[in-house]
């Protein structure tokens, strides 16, 4: 009989929950983007991530205080977006969608859009998107509170700005202080109510309310994993951990039986 070390012993009864489940939830932070070489929030180590927490540049006083240090904040991941890839987790995800449709629900805190690449469909984006941008108000001189801006004027390293009554364009994300998208947000409670697993990956949980999901999922009744190579702050909530990295054992986790 062989004996499995307790790493693989997780892998193994991780594997066979989600496989013998027929609603998955997957919840997802930065953490399974970073092998593609995406900084996450709380790790960063150099630039303004390094010098300024994520509460301090992802909210609204943050960019209005600060408009460029913020936009440019933004610009700069844009950028780097422009050169990364869809890993092996991000790819081990939406192979097993497709193989299984209906099956399993992918929830994201990510803006990335890495996941969507990858080819996963119906993604729960509950953060938003980095690739869009909205107003940051209503246009001041327009009549009716529906009709937005609508000339847009660009200065390096600025954000454009409104032509006519200089309303600001901000990226369409979720910063502290703001409103989830209520259908993603209503889709994803509804996800972790049903599901009879629940795989939180990647993230340090201490996000609201997304983390919130996984204390919903268990005390619906779900089985509840983490994984992560460090501790994370829904550790108390997990039934079981797999401490390693996304992109390794999410297709150990989703692949297919050789
Ligand atoms: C690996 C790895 C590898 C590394 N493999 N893993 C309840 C309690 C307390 C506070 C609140 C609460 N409810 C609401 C709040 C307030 C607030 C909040 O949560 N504050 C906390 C800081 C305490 N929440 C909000 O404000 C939310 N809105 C809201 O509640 O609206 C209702 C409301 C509004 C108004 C009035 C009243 C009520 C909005 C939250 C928006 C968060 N936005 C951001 C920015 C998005 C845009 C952008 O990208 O710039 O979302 S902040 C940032 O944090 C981003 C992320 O999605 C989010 C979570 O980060 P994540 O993914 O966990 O990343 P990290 O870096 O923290 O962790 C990475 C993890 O990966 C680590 O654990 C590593 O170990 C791991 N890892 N390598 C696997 N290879």
């Amino acid at each position: 009989m062989t004996t499995l070390n307790p790493d693989e012993e997780a892998l193994a009864q991780a594997r066979q929950a989600v496989h013998a489940a027929s609603r998955i939830a997957v919840l997802t932070g930065a953490g399974v983007s970073a092998e593609s070489g995406v900084p996450t929030f709380r790790d960063a180590q150099s630039g303004l991530w390094a010098s300024f927490k994520p509460e301090d540049l992802a909210t609204e006083d943050a960019f209005r205080s600060h408009p460029e240090r913020v936009w440019n904040w933004y610009a700069e991941r844009r950028s780097r977006l422009q050169h990364v890839q869809p890993n092996a987790g991000h790819v081990a995800l939406a192979d097993f969608q497709q193989r299984h449709p209906g099956r399993l629900t992918l929830i994201t805190q990510n803006v990335d859009g890495l996941h969507q690449r990858a080819g996963s469909t119906d993604v729960l984006a509950l953060h938003g998107s980095i690739a869009d941008d909205r107003w940051l108000d209503p246009c001041a001189l327009a009549r009716r509170p529906q009709d937005a801006c609508s000339v847009t004027v660009a200065q390096p390293g600025q954000p454009p700005q409104c032509a006519e009554c200089g309303n600001l364009l901000r990226p369409d994300v979720v910063w502290f202080g703001e409103m989830l998208p209520a259908e993603a947000l209503r889709a994803a409670e509804y996800a972790a109510l049903r599901c009879q697993v629940m795989l939180v990956v990647g993230t340090s949980g201490a996000v609201y309310p997304a983390a919130g999901l996984a204390h919903t999922a268990r005390q619906a009744g779900a089985q509840v994993w983490v994984l992560n190579p460090h501790p994370s702050e829904l550790d108390e909530v997990a039934h079981g951990f797999l401490r390693g990295p996304a992109a390794e054992y999410l297709p150990l986790i989703f692949g297919e039986d050789d």
